[in-house]
């Protein structure tokens, strides 16, 4: 790929990265991972993109599938099969077919990508996914010129996913982005965090990240991936349409109906911690502002 968006964050003072940069060399790559340089890291440093630990990002989740509480996919996701895994990618593609997990990570170049992740909830943590880019995934199908979204859905598997036996989410989770959000260099699937493989709790084998957007929409455990000309319609937005909506790009300037969206907090930190003020489009602003142009952001959250 000619243009390939690369990290502006620095790390240079970071304990948790340089922890995370001794235990990568010594697996020796064996994840395949690409090396991002430290100097094309180091084009801003920013205080507030100290990495979470590895038990902060996956003891404390949000997957439905396995319980509200922020605990439980912790507690239950190990009893989710993920080997065997078969990702559908159908509707407007040239290619449609089913792909085994592997044979797509065969395909695909994986990257380091530190993000933040905004939850419509008010907190956030920085994260060192591990993935490649979605514009690769949508390459390799094939997107016909008529296709304007894409439709996510994560695995329906009641028997290992003990919260799908509750039918107040009408399940399978689903999510979409616009054609031209998905094909954006930020928006990657995740397959590994700190270098290792993407565990149960967070989406394994594979989930969207799409980082300048509430963490709701950056589902988890995909199986299938629709390209239609049809906006579809998120678990979230079927819910409760008036307080989340198709976009749901992080807006400190627009509040949810029940609490303010200008600041967060950052898990780790403790229950006491300070509060730092949410960022446009969560720090992305100058990748991610001209999707949006023209666009009355309030109208559409
Ligand atoms: N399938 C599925 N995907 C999901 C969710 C979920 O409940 N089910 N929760 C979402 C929400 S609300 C957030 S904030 C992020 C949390 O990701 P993390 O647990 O890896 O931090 O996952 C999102 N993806
Ligand atoms: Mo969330």
């Amino acid at each position: 790929m000619a243009h390939r968006w690369k990290s502006t964050l620095s790390h240079a003072d970071v304990t948790p990265y340089d922890a995370y940069l001794n235990r990568r060399q010594l697996m020796g790559g064996a994840l395949g991972l690409g090396l991002v340089s430290a100097a094309g890291m180091a084009r801003a440093s920013q205080a507030d993109l100290e990495l979470n630990s590895w038990e902060d990002i996956t003891q404390y989740n949000n997957f439905y599938e396995f319980g509200t509480g922020k605990e439980d996919p912790f507690k239950h996701a190990d009893a989710l099969t993920t080997d065997p895994w078969t990702v559908t990618i159908d509707g407007m593609v040239e290619r449609p077919g089913e792909f085994d997990f592997e044979d797509i990570m065969a395909e695909m170049t994986i990257e380091e990508r530190i993000y933040r992740l905004r939850c419509v909830e008010a907190w956030s943590m920085v994260v060192p996914w591990n993935g490649f880019e979605l514009s690769d995934l949508l390459a390799m199908a094939g997107v016909k010129p008529e296709a304007k979204f894409v439709r996510f859905e994560t695995l329906y598997r009641p028997d290992e996913m003990p919260g799908q036996r509750s039918a107040w989410i009408d399940w399978p989770y689903i999510e979409g982005l616009r054609v031209d959000e998905a094909m954006h260099p930020l928006t990657i699937m995740a397959t590994g965090i700190y270098g290792k493989p993407i565990p149960n709790q967070n989406g394994a084998p594979l989930r969207l990240v799409v980082p300048w957007k509430y963490g709701f929409k950056s589902i988890k455990s995909i199986v299938r991936i629709t390209l239609t000309d049809e906006q579809p319609v998120g678990t979230w937005e079927q819910l409760l349409p008036r307080e989340y909506g198709f976009y749901s790009n992080v807006n400190p300037e627009v509040d949810h109906p029940r609490w303010s969206q200008a600041d967060e907090r950052r898990v780790g930190g403790g229950l006491f911690a300070k509060k730092i003020p949410t960022l446009m489009f969560n720090g992305y602003k100058e990748e991610v502002a001209s999707l949006y142009e023209g666009m009355d952001l309030r109208a559409n959250y």
